[in-house]
């Protein structure tokens, strides 16, 4: 490096700080925001959540910039879900299921076979159960927003014998998210559930602290959980999404004008991830299996009726109350 006179080091070293002060570089956004999710990169909820920020970010002339952490960088879903209530984290989306930890009625769409089809799943997401959900989530000091983000009708892979019917989960080691739902659910099926976060799932399976999991094949896909599962059965057992969620003190001290354009933003990408997964769900049968993973078809009635039988349905009835569980039944038909 040539030296430089030492009256221009000077100069140098006092004329920059001065600048940083005195004026805001043009570029610098008046709201930085941070959104963070539990989904692999490549996985259309991060795809779209990224297109989302782009889109903010010019409509707003640069003025809101939301920064996304995808992929559990900021950690687990339970780690986020406190940095959201705090206000460390902005915006953060978050299965239903795994909600309920804070809002119980936020895992009732994962009662187990409520929803035969994605028809029905959208009209009461977008209609009468969302909008109860929502007013629930507000009351707990969190914003979510309209339009949910598809996860899918999860299915159990397991690594150690092909899942046929309910009596095969008997003792069954199963990783299931942190959600009281969960557990209680593959309690009533006689498997051995145990909660650990997405974050860990890979290598909990890797090192078989868990036989299998269960989750919709879109994501066994991303986050190749194949690599380290051999069976795969066709239970559907229950529909799942996450709710795109802002801390609410945060979110409503922001301009009007800029918390309508980032939820315009939000559920517009929200829409579109919920078709690249319909597009997904198309092809990726048969690329898990040419990726060597087994399918199994299962009798999807007796699982239902296990559960009818252990009284899963009468005790989460009782749990949710007589007008949640009648939106739930006016949108999808008697359950129990
Ligand atoms: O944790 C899971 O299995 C996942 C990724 O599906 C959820 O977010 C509920």
């Amino acid at each position: 490096m040539p030296r430089l006179p030492r009256r221009a080091v000077l100069a140098g070293a006092t004329a920059l700080p001065l600048f940083a002060i005195r004026t805001r570089p043009a570029h610098a956004a008046e709201f930085t925001l941070k959104l963070a999710n539990n989904s692999p990169v490549t996985h259309p909820q991060s795809v779209r959540q990224q297109e989302a920020a782009d889109r903010i970010r010019k409509a707003s002339g640069g003025r809101v910039d939301i920064q996304l952490f995808p992929n559990n960088q900021l950690g687990s879903d339970t780690d986020m879900l406190s940095q959201l209530r705090s206000g460390a984290l902005d915006f953060f989306t978050l299965s239903g299921l795994i909600l309920s930890t804070l809002v119980p009625a936020a895992s009732i769409n994962g009662i187990g076979f409520a929803f035969k089809d994605y028809d029905t799943v959208w009209k009461a997401m977008d209609g009468k159960l969302g909008a109860y959900v929502r007013g629930e989530i507000d009351k707990r000091g969190l914003t979510a927003m309209d339009k949910m983000w598809d996860n899918g009708f999860r299915q159990i892979t397991s690594s150690t014998r092909p899942i046929k019917a309910p009596a095969d989960l008997k003792g069954f080691k199963i990783r299931v998210p942190v959600s009281p739902l969960w557990t209680s659910m593959f309690q009533a099926l006689g498997a051995a559930p145990v909660s650990i976060n997405f974050s860990e799932v890979y290598s909990a399976l890797q090192t078989k602290i868990a036989e299998g999991q269960e989750n919709p094949l879109s994501l066994i896909q991303i986050a190749k959980l194949y690599e380290v599962q051999k069976y795969c059965s066709m239970t559907s057992h229950m529909w799942d999404g996450f709710w795109m969620l802002a801390n609410k003190r945060g979110f409503a001290s922001l301009p009007p004008d800029m918390q309508t354009l980032i939820a315009t933003e939000l559920n517009k990408s929200a829409l579109q991830e919920r078709e690249d997964i319909a597009k997904l769900n198309g092809s990726v049968t048969e690329d898990l299996k040419s990726k060597g993973l087994e399918f199994v078809e299962v009798d999807k009635p007796a699982f239902r009726d296990a559960l009818k039988q252990a009284g899963f349905y009468a005790e989460w009835k009782k749990k949710y109350g007589d007008e949640a569980w009648g939106i739930l039944e006016s949108e999808v038909g008697t359950l129990s």
